[in-house]
């Protein structure tokens, strides 16, 4: 007999958010209308002092354990190892998932969106979801993707087979849809049985993409400027009591111009990103109050322990201007000038662009605290939390002010059901959570929190938090680590940690100082890393790089070829696209796609002659080939890089009949979403145009194989020589 939990177990949900700031649902002070998330607080328990890891995957790892990140290998992205034990990137087997231990008690258990704890999302292997105890997923792997297109979506252990997208398709809505149809299925199987449901939203992550009915309900609510809607969080904040009498707004970023200041036609367009910003948000709440429709139709809802929180707060990540082509940034580019975003300021909140807000709005998101996304301070490191479980928890609408943080959140849960952490995971001895359960404070608003102390690093950005005092240091992207920088800040006076106690204080700083170096050591958090962005996601440990020459064959007929296959093959390298193919006289078509929306390339046949768009991350370049005779044919684009990103190719037809040699700068680096399509362009199109025309423009010859030949790094890569 399968297990089976007591009758009555509460089903769990955790509604998860993705670069979410703590003044962003109306229940936390924002304007933008959450009705459903401020309902749950109103039967429920909202938190002041819940903390996180300060970006996506070691936020949920620590979720997903009940520990901390760096102890289970996810102190970076996953995806981004830079070769240390804490940042390898997958959650190790002894780490037993709150699925895991759920599953193990009896409960289905299933998760929807992003995963992004996974270094390996090209085969199925024992990182993904299914292998980590839940028993159904649909989502992707990697940290972002589009939501009009999303690039690969994974349906349990496989590939959804998904070539294009129905008209009105987006991916928050998607999530929910798969979430409500996977409960539903469950309950028609046996109504009674509890589920975990972990709906991890990738909004509002970038690109700040959103629906036209959700965009409509916010058009003009944002040429105020983000000093006056900053203002007036803060405001409802204080009337809410969420901040208590005496907080101080943190002063604004000196990286954000006020308002007054902003150029007319830039409000204009940094206006329409937070449009985006807050439709998306938005349409994550309308669907939380589809959720909770179908539990209260269940009955269900009484006895369902409901979390709502963010992985970490509103990102600065764009500057603050904002940027329109933001995957630039994962290629070591700088932004394009802010002339091209008004150019094509019609592109903001479509799919067409990969948009991201500017730094006044995180502020904003991060209302009253400084600091954001990727850093320890204030901005980054808080979050809102909301727990409902009306069946149980009898304090509706209720405030704590206690501390409280990501890795008590599994705890937490088991405890609330009655489920024993288990001892033995994947025939290993488990590591015990680190983090405690929050049930007392839930019970009694007066109970004392479990923890008064925490160690955060993110990018070696570092803070320790005691007993109602933080520590923390920040630092400069790519310069020497300042390991005295420290500033201290005191709870009790300094809610929002806006002012710096280090001179009043120095014994007390030095003491957390060291209660962080004592705590980093025991979670293999050294080394620091504190390279620039480029370096960060682009170096790969000298294990991981590409050979130095390779050659790879695809055939057709198959799913899009991983972007993490194909992107090393090309990216910053000379390379030689080989395409058999036998062309009949009225066919056409694309021969192949890599890339997308964000920066690639599609090779085609229009008109019977051969073109390619190349897409460089928003800047476009279009190369035209000889005209395609009818039978069998090589179709060749050779590219060369140049260095500094300059790259240069042409079309070749059967080694002879060529193109001119243009332009093809930047050269692609990764950071796009999609990998190789063969005969067609799938979902996100890299030439937005010839999808308008088109369609994914299936080629209506044969094509018999694609041959990628790798050759030398542009000159001053820095592992150019070898
Ligand atoms: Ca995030």
């Amino acid at each position: 007999m399968p297990v089976r939990p007591p009758a009555g177990s509460p089903n769990i949900v955790i509604v998860y958010m993705d670069d979410m700031g703590w003044a962003d649902v109306g229940c936390y002070g924002s304007e933008i209308a959450t009705p459903n998330i401020d309902t749950l607080a109103g039967r429920g328990i909202r938190f002041t002092h819940y903390t996180t890891h300060p970006i996506c995957s070691p936020a949920r790892a620590a979720l997903l354990t009940g520990r901390n990140a760096h102890s289970v290998a996810t102190g970076w992205l996953a995806q981004n190892n830079p070769g240390f034990p804490g940042y390898f990137g997958d959650i190790p087997l002894d780490a037993p998932t709150i699925a895991e231990t759920l599953r193990a008690a009896g409960y289905a258990t299933i998760a929807v969106g992003k995963w992004h704890n996974s270094t390996n999302g090209v085969t199925p292997n024992p990182t993904w979801p299914t292998y980590r105890g839940f028993d159904r997923f649909y989502g992707f792997l990697e940290g972002e993707t589009g939501y009009f297109f999303p690039a690969r979506i994974v349906y349990n252990n496989i590939v959804a087979p998904i070539d294009d997208y129905p008209p009105g398709y987006y991916a928050t809505d998607d999530w929910m849809d798969k979430a409500i149809g996977f409960v539903t299925e469950i309950r028609n199987e046996d109504p009674a049985r509890p589920f975990f449901l972990y709906v991890a939203n990738n909004a509002v992550h970038g690109p700040l993409q959103a629906k036209e009915s959700d965009l409509s309900k916010y058009r003009g609510r944002y040429d105020g400027g983000w000093d006056a809607v900053r203002a007036a969080r803060f405001e409802r904040q204080q009337a809410m009591g969420l901040v208590p009498a005496g907080t101080r707004l943190s002063e604004r970023d000196p990286a954000v111009p006020a308002w007054d200041n902003v150029p007319a036609e830039q409000q204009r367009l940094f206006a329409r990103h937070m449009e985006t910003y807050a439709a998306m948000l938005d349409c994550a709440d309308q669907n939380v109050g589809r959720l909770v429709a179908l539990l209260d139709e269940l009955g269900e809802l009484a006895n369902t322990i409901f979390v709502f929180s963010s992985d970490n707060g509103g990102t600065n990540s764009a500057g603050p201007a904002g940027v329109l082509h933001f995957n630039r940034r994962y290629a070591g580019l700088p932004a394009l000038p802010v002339e091209v975003d008004l150019e094509r300021e019609a592109w903001i909140g479509t799919g067409r662009g990969s948009a991201l807000y500017p730094t006044g709005w995180a502020q904003v998101s991060n209302t009253p605290f400084p600091s954001y996304k990727t850093y320890t301070g204030g901005g980054g490191r808080r979050v809102s939390f909301v727990v409902s479980w009306p069946d149980k928890l009898k304090d509706p609408g209720g405030i704590r002010s206690q501390f409280g943080h990501v890795i008590d959140v599994m705890p937490t849960l088991l405890d609330l059901a009655g489920v024993p952490a288990l001892e033995m995971s994947h025939g290993q001895l488990a590591q015990p959570m680190q983090g405690k359960s929050l049930g007392p404070m839930l019970r009694d608003a007066n109970a004392p929190a479990p923890r008064n102390e925490q160690y955060y690093e993110c990018w070696a950005n570092r803070a320790y938090y005691r007993d109602g005092w933080v520590a923390v240091s920040l630092q400069k992207r790519g310069e020497a680590i300042d390991f005295d920088n420290w500033t201290l800040h005191a709870h009790a006076e300094d809610f929002s940690e806006s002012m710096n106690l280090r001179r009043q204080h120095p014994q007390k700083l030095a003491e957390l100082v060291a209660a962080f170096d004592e705590a980093a050591w025991a979670n293999l958090v050294y080394p620091l890393d504190n390279r620039t962005p480029a370096a960060k996601f682009l170096e790969l440990p000298p294990h991981l790089r590409p050979p130095a020459e390779s050659r790879r064959r695809f055939l057709p007929n198959a799913q899009t070829v991983h972007r993490n296959v194909i992107a090393p093959l090309i990216a910053n390298r000379n390379f030689k696209i080989t395409t058999r193919l036998r062309h009949g006289t009225a066919d056409e078509g694309v021969l192949f796609a890599i890339g997308d929306v964000a920066g690639g390339l599609v090779l085609y046949i229009e008109d019977g002659a051969l073109r390619l768009t190349y897409n460089g991350y928003g800047r476009f370049r279009v190369l035209l080939g000889p005209a395609v005779a009818v039978g069998e044919c090589r179709a060749v684009l050779e590219y060369e890089a140049l260095g500094r990103h300059r790259g240069r190719g042409r079309l070749v037809l059967d080694m002879g009949d060529s193109g001119e040699w243009g332009d093809l700068s930047p050269t692609l680096m990764g950071g796009f979403h999609e990998g190789l399509d063969i005969g067609l362009d799938r979902r996100a199109p890299v030439d937005w145009g010839l999808r308008e025309r088109h369609g994914i423009f299936r080629y209506g010859g044969a094509i018999y194989d694609v041959v990628i030949e790798s050759g030398p790094f542009a000159p001053d890569m820095s592992f150019a020589s070898g």
